[in-house]
């Protein structure tokens, strides 16, 4: 028994403890219900510091949980091998934890609190036995930021410890902030692999230690996350989707902000003009890349703010201001190479983990669309040998590598803004293989919110599932929308209502429409930006657009594709509505809606008649 005295409370804890960084009688006690349940061996504080980072990193590489790169090539970074079963969010071992069901909504899985703590709490006794755990004050947003919330995470995974460092602005600073009249959030999360079991004996560790069973699970009313049984990102990492999305869309709602998985830009244009863009796009859609993207318009430029989570607040001055609130990328590997994402490749030059990427004989990393011929021979993300003709793949899909934003060569100097940008335009997408036009401009707020209400995109890696089924997203927030989804369209309607004229302007886009031989129509990556162009021409009133039944498209000629090749053809089907497989799509959406029963907003089923109507008048 391990008593320490501080000056508001005592700690009585079996575990030994470091010494604790706060005197904060409510994080103290906090700290000690969640020991006396765990059980760890020892209680360690995170200060965030740089000698934390190695000692974590050495202990890491001694258990054969991270494998250090070779310094020449990729220096201060490390990969990691996730167990093959724990690749990926869990959405259907996801829950939101509120009293009444209707406010999780049909789109969530629902508990009533009590019960779940019931369930959890036997899964939390002794689940940190022989580890260490970690106590991670984080602040989401810049520490101290009129738009900034904090949190602390719990966990007993060190690799969490390491990504919550990258990706949150962690350590002393934030816990410093944690101040008996603040708010701040409660995150628990434990592996659930205790190294000492109910008779004492201990058990050896293993690389990436899990548990079959998972449970993610959000309490908004009491700003708690519990999550047990993974290591892996969005489930483990709770500062990003548990809290950034779940728990804040439900403090957004009561306080008249929004949460949203965005990326966010600044956009420069050839007059030297600024304007900020926020897009949300599902899970492995694009965010990333388009965060990321080097025009190849000329004259344009794009700097990166955030590529994931976007908080939006309606600022003094009546614009909606966002910030990103992360400090780090955790990006999709596949596909990310100099041809398509070289500022991504820029930023992992070097101090990156990398989860679940294959480990080429030099020491480096290597996956799919790296680069455009493969190593003869690597390690695959298994840990087996691997050749180009071995007939799997070297890298997971869902394979990611978690950078400081501060690496990246196009970050904006507003990235830590702490009062925000003021956002010109919202854009929501999807991944459509048909029907969905490149681009489209909402013919109203209210129509914008019901494009980002009816999204549906092809499922990807990101999510345990069948990849490529077609599912309705609404605003890329289907596995992180905190609260009832016909509510928070609701929330979006009436934020419109209060931001009038200042109001962004909403667009629709799609970079993945095919054409029957199933190849991509649109180039994508840098060439987005000859939308974002088309986009800012219609925020400033030079382009005319023209008016279809869906929305506004770029008249003839309007979107430049000089310097492209685009057969006249593909350029035609990239914008061709089809009346009936759109009408076909509106009888979904009834469907879809009818889920929701009468919380589904009037203006959202009016939108719906009035598309039916322009359509029918094709
Ligand atoms: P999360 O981190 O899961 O939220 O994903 P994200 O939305 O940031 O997606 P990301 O930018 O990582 O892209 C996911 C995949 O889509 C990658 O394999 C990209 O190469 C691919 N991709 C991104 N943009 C485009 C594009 O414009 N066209 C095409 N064809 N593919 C793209
Ligand atoms: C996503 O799935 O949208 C991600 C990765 O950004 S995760 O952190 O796992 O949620
Ligand atoms: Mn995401």
């Amino acid at each position: 028994m391990t008593v320490i005295d501080t000056p508001d409370v005592t700690i009585n804890s079996a575990a030994a403890t470091g010494e604790p960084t706060t005197g904060n009688s409510e994080v103290l006690a906090w700290v000690t219900k969640i020991a006396e349940l765990t059980q760890p061996e020892y209680i360690h504080w995170c200060d965030g510091s740089q000698s934390e980072w190695s000692a974590l990193t050495e202990e890491l590489v001694a258990a054969g949980t991270l494998t250090p790169l070779n310094k020449n090539l990729r220096p201060g970074s490390f990969l990691a091998r996730s167990h093959p079963a724990d690749v990926a969010r869990v959405e259907d071992r996801t829950f939101i934890c509120t009293e009444h069901q209707a406010d999780a909504g049909p789109t969530n899985n629902w508990s009533e609190p009590a019960a779940m703590l019931e369930t959890l709490t036997p899964l939390f006794r002794g689940s940190m036995r022989g580890r260490t755990m970690y106590v991670v004050p984080f602040s989401m947003g810049p520490v101290g930021g009129p738009i900034s919330q904090l949190g602390i995470q719990i966990t007993d995974s060190p690799y969490a410890v390491l990504n919550m460092r990258i990706m949150t602005r962690m350590g002393q600073d934030a816990m410093d902030h944690i101040t008996p009249d603040t708010e701040w959030v409660r995150t628990v999360h434990s592996v659930g692999m205790p190294l000492v079991n109910d008779a004492g004996e201990s058990i050896d560790d293993v690389e990436w230690p899990c548990n079959d069973t998972k449970y993610i699970c959000q309490f908004p009313d009491t700003l708690e996350v519990w999550s047990f049984g993974s290591g892996y990102g969005g489930n483990a990492l709770l500062s990003k989707k548990c809290f950034a999305l779940r728990i804040a869309s439900v403090m957004a709602r009561k306080d008249g902000w929004l949460a949203e998985h965005m990326l966010l830009i600044k956009l420069t244009s050839p007059a030297g003009k600024d304007y900020h863009v926020a897009a949300a796009f599902p899970s492995a859609c694009g965010k990333t890349n388009l965060a990321m993207l080097r025009p190849t318009v000329p004259g344009w430029n794009v700097e990166t703010i955030g590529d994931d989570i976007a908080w939006l607040r309606p600022g003094p001055d009546g614009t909606l201001r966002a910030i990103n609130p992360e400090a780090g990328f955790f990006g999709v590997a596949p596909g990310t190479g100099y041809s398509t994402n070289p500022v991504a490749m820029d930023s992992i030059w070097g101090n990156t983990i990398f989860t679940n990427v294959a480990l080429t004989d030099e020491g480096d990393v290597w996956w799919e669309g790296m680069t455009e011929t493969p190593p003869a021979h690597a390690i695959d993300w298994e840990g087996n040998e691997w050749t180009p003709d071995s007939g799997r793949l070297a890298a997971h899909p869902n394979s990611r590598f978690t950078v400081p934003i501060t690496q990246c060569p196009t970050v904006a100097q507003e990235w830590s803004e702490s009062e925000g940008v003021p956002l010109d335009a919202i854009l929501f997408g999807g991944r459509r293989a048909t029907n969905v036009p490149l681009v489209t401009e909402s013919l109203s707020w209210e129509h914008g919110v019901f494009i980002g209400a009816t999204v549906s995109s092809e499922k990807t890696a990101a999510q345990e599932g069948t990849v490529g089924e077609l599912r309705r997203d609404p605003f890329g927030m289907l596995p992180f929308c905190g609260y009832n989804m016909a509510d928070y369209w609701s929330h979006w309607l009436e934020m419109g209502e209060s931001l009038g004229d200042k109001a962004p302007r909403i667009f629709q886009v799609n970079w993945f429409r095919k054409g029957d031989d199933g190849r991509f129509l649109w180039p994508g990556f840098g060439d987005n930006s000859r939308v974002l162009e088309w986009i800012v021409r219609r925020v400033e009133g030079e382009a005319e657009g023209q008016e279809i039944a869906v929305g506004r498209i770029p008249a003839a000629g309007e979107l430049n594709v000089e310097g492209i090749e685009i057969p006249a053809q593909d350029m035609t089907e990239l914008f061709d509505v089809n009346p009936q497989s759109w009408l076909a799509e509106c009888d979904l959406t009834d469907e879809y809606f009818a889920q929701f029963g009468d919380r589904v907003p009037a203006a959202l089923s009016e939108q719906l008649t009035g598309l039916r109507s322009r359509l029918s008048a094709m």
